[in-house]
């Protein structure tokens, strides 16, 4: 559809343009809405189907409440599109998840409309009672708070935390719980049931709607209604439902659950709740991916299309190339592998917090279903839970995205580190991530681990490597181990070869020669060696060592390269502060030694999006930035 196709959407350019609609147009925005969200995202792939399905509780929100005043806050974020869509970013919107274009989450440095900044998950109910308190202080009585937060990011920690803590604080706070009954795969745990269990109990709903009614909707009695409604309903509910409802018991109003894709009966209920005061929560159940039939019935795959889509089937046009054809990612080599290792060694579990598909971890769920855990999105859980399992004997491997581990850093050091379990995290998503942006890139890992005692640290150049690495961390006595790899394919189409053990805090030589010295962690040492290869062409010789592990490292290797070359580069695909850089000049100072030493790895800012090979290369550590580093500093030796 082109822009005089979209009738309404077209003249909306700002929450006010929606407002001036009459309310019986709202459908129709709703459709087009939905319609260029299919139309963008089929072109440009981004997430879908969570967008898709909360359009008309983006529509109802923007033209009840009075954003961008009133605090709008969107768990995850990868949900909002249709928000930036209605708030000023419908022309730009071709450039989603683009390289200097706008980010695929919302981002206070990007639009007033977008309250807060997020991409990791069940953090909107905190920062929205931190808003609600400060209006509070500020005498800021009419402004609103609303944290729209989904069922699976409802399973997260920090949620309940802040339940518990806004329950006493008696904020201006609406909560929408918009339910799908589905994470990224099927959401999990006793949450998800009890949510379930509501959506089914008719009789206890019917009679909660009945009273809501009977009390005017909110409106009649205004602040008072809560008060009403919450005594009537506590004297019935325990004889209905025989246990006490769940947010209710946090200091709640809850209300619900009802269809969150009927755009005017949200508004409706919008208007009356918006007159009560206090914490609230709305329930309302929506259909991920509502719209696009494959994206409802296929709603994993379609929570964010692996490529560009036919808009009117769904149909995926470039199909994922198989493993035969080029490298697998490496996520499919660590869930491949771990099934190898798990069939020998029956000591090992797999633990996932909510991303069984995206790390195939679901492989093994499959094949092992009573060794396989997904523990929702809850990754200080899953570390501590791996150390419970690691105390009795087992090998847990908690496979965590680089980015969501900075959630589990206490857990990592006190529950595992200390107390040297041996729990073996694979990290995935390790570096610079590309589209997601700076929410997920896996930029600090290396840096953060560290300075942790007790931890092995290695990165896979390769698939054999990483292989190689996950067998030697699950052989005896090797405590808590750590393994990152990044997003994407490796390197190498036979990569299934026989296990090796990997001596601990070895390096390996790649390439010898006497111009210069690069020293590179994990899969980006395939930069290196390109560059290696070209500065080979131009008449300079270089040694490359892939370090492999960053702890324990290979000092007797490094202290040779100290000692034979005057010009080191060192390559990390991580932050340079504290990372494989930082460790050499370190023993670089430590043995008193002044080798020239170039640290190339991720600047001290933050990177925005964009694809990997853009990124790296803005960073200065493609193969072209190696190149263009050694040649500036042959130049200067010369
Ligand atoms: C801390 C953290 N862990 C994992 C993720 C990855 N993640 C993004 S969306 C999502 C599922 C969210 O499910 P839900 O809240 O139900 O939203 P829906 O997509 O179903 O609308 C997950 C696990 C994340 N963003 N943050």
């Amino acid at each position: 559809m082109d822009e005089q196709s979209y009738k309404y959407l077209s003249a909306i350019n700002s929450p006010s343009d929606l407002k001036k609609l009459d309310e019986a147009e709202l459908p129709l925005v709703c459709s087009e809405l939905r319609e260029f969200i299919i139309d963008a995202v089929s072109n440009n792939p981004g997430h879908l189907g969570a967008s898709l399905g909360v359009v008309e509780l983006t529509v109802a929100l923007h033209y009840v409440f009075n954003t961008p005043d009133d605090k709008l806050i969107w768990d995850v974020g990868h949900q909002a599109y249709g928000h930036k869509i209605l708030t000023g970013r419908r022309d730009v919107f071709h450039s989603n998840r683009k390289f200097k274009g706008i980010s695929g989450f919302p981002k206070m440095s990007e639009s007033e409309y977008d309250a807060y900044g997020v991409g990791h998950s069940s953090t909107s109910i905190s920062a929205a009672l931190g808003m609600a308190v400060a209006a509070r202080m500020k005498n800021l009585n009419n402004r609103h708070h609303i944290a729209v937060i989904g069922d699976g990011a409802m399973t997260g920690g920090m949620a309940i935390e802040a339940l518990n803590n806004a329950g006493v604080n008696n904020p201006n706070l609406l909560i929408i719980l918009n339910d799908n009954g589905i994470a990224i795969d099927k959401n999990v745990g006793a949450i998800k049931d009890y949510l379930a269990n509501i959506v089914t109990s008719k009789a206890y709903n019917k009679l909660k709607d009945k009273i809501w009614h009977l009390l005017g909707g909110g409106t009649k009695y205004g602040a008072n209604t809560r008060a009403i409604v919450k005594q009537v309903g506590n004297a019935v509910k325990g004889s209905i439902l025989r246990r006490s409802n769940l947010f209710e018991a946090f200091n709640f109003r809850y209300f619900g659950p009802v269809d969150g894709n009927d755009v005017l009966r949200l508004t409706k209920l919008l208007r009356d709740i918006k007159n009560i005061q206090g914490p609230k929560l709305l329930h309302i159940i929506t259909v991920k991916g509502k719209g696009l039939e494959l994206a409802e019935k296929q709603p994993v795959i379609y929570h964010a299309p692996p490529s560009a889509f036919n808009k009117k089937t769904g149909e995926l046009i470039v199909k994922e190339p198989c493993d035969q054809v080029q490298p697998p990612k490496y996520q499919v080599v660590f869930g491949k592998t771990i099934i190898e290792l798990a069939e020998k060694n029956k000591k090992i579990i797999g633990i996932t917090p909510a991303m069984p598909t995206g790390c195939s971890l679901d492989m093994m769920m499959v094949k092992m279903p009573d060794r396989t855990f997904d523990v929702g999105i809850a990754e200080q859980h899953a570390v501590t839970f791996a150390a419970g399992l690691a105390t009795d004997g087992f090998i847990p491997f908690c496979n965590i995205y680089s980015t969501f581990m900075q959630r589990a850093y206490d857990q990592l050091i006190h529950d595992v580190a200390l107390q040297n379990l041996p729990v073996v995290f694979c990290l995935d998503r390790a570096g610079l991530v590309g589209e997601d942006g700076p929410t997920h890139h896996g930029a600090f890992d290396l840096a953060y681990l560290r300075s942790i005692p007790n931890l092995t640290i290695c990165a896979p150049m390769n698939e054999q490597e990483l292989r190689n690495m996950m067998f030697t961390a699950q052989t005896e006595n090797k405590g808590p181990f750590v393994i990152r790899y990044p997003r994407g394919r490796g390197v190498l189409r036979n990569w299934k070869t026989p296990f090796e053990e990997l001596e601990i805090g070895k390096g390996r030589i790649i390439r010898e020669g006497k111009d210069l010295a690069v020293i590179t962690i994990g899969h980006i040492g395939n930069e290196a060696a390109k560059a290696c290869a070209t500065l080979d062409e131009q008449g300079i010789t270089t040694t490359h060592i892939d370090i492999r592990f960053l702890k324990p490292i290979d000092h007797s290797l490094l202290k040779d390269i100290l000692t034979h070359f005057d010009h080191i580069i060192t390559v990390e695909d991580g932050v340079i502060t504290g990372g494989l850089g930082s460790a050499l000049d370190e023993l670089a100072t430590d043995m008193g030694i002044h080798s020239q030493i170039v640290r190339l790895g991720i600047p001290d800012r933050f990177i925005e999006q964009g694809s990997q090979e853009q990124l790296w290369h803005e960073c200065g550590y493609d193969a072209e930035g190696i190149v263009s580093t050694a040649l500036s500093l042959i130049r200067t030796k010369n």
